[in-house]
């Protein structure tokens, strides 16, 4: 058993293989084995997957949003039903965004000013405000085990100077943030580097963010537009610069190759909505590359969609089934389509987990990576 949970969240680094990290963190809910790729439950729901389901593909930690919970069914109506995890039923850890990057993609429908955000609903127009210490308030009703602090995510492009001005009223956000945070032990509260794709201000956001102090460390701002290489030289010019003994999170990452270049550079957790949305979409990502279901050269395919996958999907059904699901309109299509992609996310990350552990990260990669690019046959 791990050792009494300190103040805020535990974490240890079990292993190293170059600037990659084997590490475990201890919360109120339970551990979280890493790296870890966090499934997106927006409204607390992993959309078309039971909890059951979504714990049995390994998944430890789930993100949920202060935005959209905020406005359905409200943070006060989750705390009367005992806070997310009692609502929704999965017991484990649950990070919630703050829900800055989500209100500034509503676009023209919000207004930032130096001490937060006014903007309409998308659900039925009527205006709203979000500061720091509000989204944090939201947070704790919530009973979030992860907080974000409430941040800007700058918009790619931007000049130095713009990224500058949107960094500094971060870090002064972030301050607020944690003044408004109460601690519990094993609950925790996390910083977001931004900076835009200038190292000079990531250094800068890193080291005000280390001043305040926090549980954990994210990584903003990025996969807004950059591309890959600009998002990879960005995160080696950041992470030298946090913390080793607390974890890294980049937010909002990515396709798979994204997972082995970042987790290589030393990040920790992540959370993205591909898995999730690509079932919907009727995208099922494998070890050898995307499938588009709704292609017709599946229909009669016998083959599961991923040979070397233990999931319900690739266990029980054929891509042409799969195929007739998802053309059929079927329900049952996105949710096998979901449980599988998920369920890759999550054998990739537990593949990277004992890679490090081992020693043999670069072999693991470049065999990752191999499969990716060759494609289907
Ligand atoms: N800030 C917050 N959430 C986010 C991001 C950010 O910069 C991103 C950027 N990829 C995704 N989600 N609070
Ligand atoms: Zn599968």
């Amino acid at each position: 058993m791990p050792s009494p949970l300190p103040d805020g969240l535990g974490f240890r680094v079990l292993a190293t293989d170059g600037a990659a990290r084997r590490g475990r963190l201890l919360t109120a809910h339970g551990t979280v084995e890493t790296p870890a790729f966090m499934p997106v439950g927006t409204a607390a729901t992993v959309k078309a997957m039971m909890p059951e389901t979504v714990a049995a593909t390994g998944a430890e930690i789930l993100l949920a949003n202060t935005y959209h919970l905020m406005l359905r069914p409200g943070a006060e109506a989750v705390a009367a039903l005992g806070g997310l995890h009692r609502m929704m039923d999965w017991p484990r850890p649950i990070l919630t965004d703050s829900g800055g990057f989500q209100v500034m993609s509503l676009g023209d429908l919000c207004r930032i000013d130096p001490d937060g955000v006014t903007f309409k609903s998308h659900l039925d127009g009527s205006t709203h405000r979000l500061t720091p210490v509000r989204a944090i308030d939201i947070q704790h009703k919530l009973d979030a085990t992860i907080s974000m602090v409430f941040d800007e995510c700058t918009p790619f492009p931007a000049e130095h100077e713009v990224a500058a001005a949107s960094m500094r009223r971060s870090m002064d956000w972030a301050a607020r943030c944690r003044e408004a945070f109460v601690p519990r032990p094993g609950y925790g509260l996390f910083g977001i580097v931004q900076g835009g794709v200038y190292p000079d201000l990531r250094a800068e956001s890193a080291a005000r963010l280390i001043d305040i102090g926090f549980e954990g460390y994210a990584i903003g701002g990025l996969a807004v537009g950059e591309g890959q290489a600009a998002m990879f030289e960005t995160l080696s010019a950041t992470v030298p610069h946090l913390p080793t003994d607390r974890p890294r999170y980049l937010m909002g990452v990515g396709k798979p190759e994204d997972l082995l270049g970042a987790v290589a550079r030393g990040v920790d957790m992540f959370d993205c909505v591909l898995p999730t949305r690509s079932g919907r979409t009727a995208q099922a990502f494998t070890r050898r590359g995307p499938l588009n279901l709704r292609n017709a050269r599946h229909k009669a395919d016998p083959r599961p969609l991923d040979e070397a996958c233990g999931c319900p999907a690739c266990r029980r059904f054929s891509r042409a089934y799969l195929h007739h699901l998802i053309r059929a309109g079927e329900i049952l299509g996105l949710m096998l389509l979901t449980t599988h992609n998920v369920t890759l996310y999550q054998d990739l990350m537990a593949d990277l987990r004992q890679a490090i552990a081992e020693g043999r990260l670069k072999a693991e990669l470049e065999a990752w990576r191999n499969g990716l690019a060759r494609g289907d046959v």
